[in-house]
């Protein structure tokens, strides 16, 4: 009946609770098609979690070698952030995914970036693995992620 099922999923739920635990996968994702940085944050959070956010250089190896041309990743400048005039300070960047500042506070700029030309670079691209801040509005492939909880459960 619809009672004993609901008295079951319970009981699941509750013993998945106190008996396992779960690690959280991250896998990346390059996407050829060219977008704007706020259109390709959009079709990441549509299709995967979110553009991709970068924890270590592990998380970074870990993306498939077409990345290895320009692409968009989840790190922007939020003007609420800026620390009197607009600067470059580090800590003023933030994770699409989070909002916030990196809470590893890794960094993986290329040499001479975050430069800010022309005051206009507020979003972050990738190219060989190293971050420079670009202009939102050019189009260019990006890299998305996708967080999910491990599906085998671990029994202590
Ligand atoms: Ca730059």
């Amino acid at each position: 009946s619809g009672l004993a099922l609901h008295y079951m999923l319970l009981h699941k739920a509750s013993t998945c609770v106190v008996h396992t635990f779960h690690t959280i996968i991250t896998k990346f994702y390059f996407v050829n098609i060219g977008m704007t940085w706020h259109n390709a944050r959009q079709y990441c959070r549509d299709h995967y979690t979110d553009l991709a956010t970068f924890r270590n250089m592990d998380d970074i190896d870990s993306v498939t070698r077409p990345s290895y041309t320009y692409a968009w990743i989840g790190l922007f400048d939020n003007p609420a952030s800026w620390q009197g005039v607009m600067t470059n300070d580090s800590t003023s960047w933030r994770w699409s995914a989070t909002e916030a500042p990196s809470s590893s506070r890794y960094m993986k700029w290329s040499i001479g970036n975050p430069s800010n030309s022309g005051a206009g670079e507020t979003c972050v691209d990738m190219y060989q693995g190293q971050w420079n801040d670009y202009p939102c509005n050019n189009a260019l492939y990006f890299v998305c992620f996708k967080s999910k909880l491990d599906p085998e459960p671990s029994i202590q």
